[in-house]
């Protein structure tokens, strides 16, 4: 049937083989999160970003979204700058050589981490929040949604809204293809993935000054 809602795709196949993309996902709904976590990174790997540049992280849910995402998005521009990042276990040798692991006797002094990689071009952040009997549903949905829209402004790099608010469950299984009764529905997580590629590239594009 044809409708008149929902995105409409660019004539232009943005190129994402030079982007790195990171994927902040709650783990609530679990089964409605892999649909939607797989349905991104196939859309980012079709557009031709490397394995190597997609990084997945998980928060428990969809409240820690916002913070984690601005998190991952400095840590990425700390691990850029290269020097001066220490090794967080404060030099504690964990290692299985080592004849008394908790000891710390003769480990090296902390080190600077490296981390391949380089800052994010797009985070995408994923959660499932269904409707329950209580008010939490909308406290949670209108905090997250003015969250990470603040750390995609406050921090310049965009922030793909992959967040359903759905009243129960047959709606958010539909959002991730995952529909009952012959209604599948559609994977948004496929749409989240094109869009962050398109966003990382214009942004690019446009801090240069570029608009033709
Ligand atoms: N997190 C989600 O991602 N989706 C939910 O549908 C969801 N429902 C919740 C319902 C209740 C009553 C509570 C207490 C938490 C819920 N959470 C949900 C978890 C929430 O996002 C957060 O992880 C916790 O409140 C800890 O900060």
């Amino acid at each position: 049937m044809s409708t008149i809602k929902g995105i409409s795709q660019t004539e232009f196949a943005f190129d994402g083989s030079g982007l790195r993309v990171a994927i902040v996902h709650a783990r609530w709904n679990r089964v409605i999160i892999d649909a939607l976590v797989a349905g991104a990174v196939a859309k980012l790997r079709e557009r031709g970003v490397k394995e190597s540049n997609i990084v997945i992280q998980s928060v428990p849910g969809s409240f820690e979204l916002p913070f984690a995402c601005q998190k991952v998005i400095a840590g990425s521009h700390i691990q850029m700058s290269g020097g001066g990042v220490t090794d967080l276990l404060g030099g504690l040798n964990l290692g299985s050589n080592s004849p008394n692991p908790a000891s710390r006797t003769g480990t090296p002094a902390p080190m600077a981490v490296a981390v391949p990689g380089g800052p994010f071009d797009a985070v995408i952040a994923i959660g499932v929040l269904i409707k329950g009997a209580t008010m939490h549903f909308e406290y949670i949905c209108e905090s997250v949604s003015r969250a990470l829209m603040r750390v995609q402004l406050d921090t310049g790099v965009p922030i793909i809204f992959g967040v359903l608010t759905a009243l129960n469950d047959d709606q958010a299984l539909e959002r991730a293809g995952l529909g009952k009764d012959g209604n599948k529905g559609h994977n948004h997580g496929e749409d989240w993935g094109l869009a962050a590629v398109e966003m990382a590239n214009q942004t690019r594009r446009w801090s240069e000054g570029k608009f033709a």
